[in-house]
């Protein structure tokens, strides 16, 4: 019987199926291959207790894309989640999901949650920072506000939730569909940060027809091992049109002259802010690479 595993832990996977949910464990084979089971994989079940609804997962159907952190598999759009405020944002790891995104060929949308903590002005200039690259919604799981307009971005699709812990994943997943009744976690006082509230990847089908996936949040993340610092530049798409005006063909934008993409960002033409992720992206790329 074929299932979609819909929440893991420990070992253990719910799998939606024909029959309902099914409790199951992967079989031995699967360790040895190195191959970690995933919510959102597409599997094969046999049932061993029709009663007690338990089984064995005996094979994973091809995944069309795979993601570590979070351990998710067959989305069709991440939803890369961050706060206006407590915790704030952190824009070199904000670029780092969406070029995760990128790089699996998903949709990204950017979602700018707890704009009830800033002002309209300011929820407006953090949304201008992605608006020319990715779709971006402003909201806010308290107030309700963007709420509909996730839900038509998802509509129909398999998208996942992505983030800084405390940015209020679980809570929009709560106000997007009530019944998930999913724990959240106060942002802790001292350090600023999110509390790690969410620790399994769970899906959800939302109302007018999407999946959504809650998963854990993190504060830290590598780029994809095959993204070299000479390729990054094309996770930019807003570099595009002013690269085009840049002296040398395989300008890196960084310190080379008549480059048209650093001249853009300084005139504000394109955002600052990713200019200054990418550089910092760079760096850190190139570092790694000579160790
Ligand atoms: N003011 C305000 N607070 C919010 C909003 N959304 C979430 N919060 C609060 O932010 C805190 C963290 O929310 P969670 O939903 O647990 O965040 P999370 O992204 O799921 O965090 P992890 O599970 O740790 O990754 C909670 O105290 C929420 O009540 C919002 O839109 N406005
Ligand atoms: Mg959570
Ligand atoms: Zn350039």
């Amino acid at each position: 019987m074929k299932g979609l595993i819909v929440k893991g832990i420990g070992g253990f996977y719910y799998i939606e199926t024909a029959a309902g949910l099914i409790e199951a464990q992967g079989r031995g084979i699967f360790r040895k291959q190195g191959l970690t089971l995933c919510v959102g994989d597409e599997v094969e079940v046999s049932v061993l207790s029709a009663e007690e609804k338990k089984g064995v997962i005996e094979a994973v159907l091809p995944r069309r894309n795979h993601f570590i952190r979070p351990p998710i598999a067959n989305v069709d759009m991440l939803i890369v989640t961050f706060a206006a405020k407590s915790p704030k944002p952190n824009f070199p790891l904000i670029d780092k999901l969406l070029i995760w995104a990128q790089a699996q060929g998903l949709e990204p949308l950017v979602c700018i949650n707890k704009c009830d903590l800033v002002s309209a002005a300011a929820a407006s200039a953090l949304a201008g920072i992605y608006e020319d690259a990715y779709p971006v919604v402003t909201a806010s799981s308290k107030t309700g506000a963007g709420l509909d307009k996730l839900k038509a971005h998802i509509s129909g699709k398999k998208a996942a939730l992505a983030g800084p812990s405390g940015a209020g994943k679980s809570s929009l997943l709560n106000a997007l569909h009530p019944p998930a009744e999913l724990e959240t976690g106060q942002i802790s006082q001292k350090t600023q940060r999110g509390r790690h509230t969410t620790r399994h990847v769970e899906i959800f089908a939302v109302e007018g027809g999407g999946r959504l996936f809650d998963t854990p949040g993190f504060t830290s993340l590598e780029l994809p091992e095959e993204i070299d610092e000479r390729e990054l530049r094309h996770y930019y798409p807003e570099f595009e049109a002013p690269a085009r005006d840049c002296r040398y063909d395989d300008c890196q934008h960084l310190k080379e002259p008549d480059c048209a993409v650093r001249a853009a960002a300084l005139a504000g033409r394109i955002s600052p802010q990713r200019y200054q992720s990418y550089i910092y992206l760079y760096e850190e790329l190139k570092d790694k690479r000579k160790y």
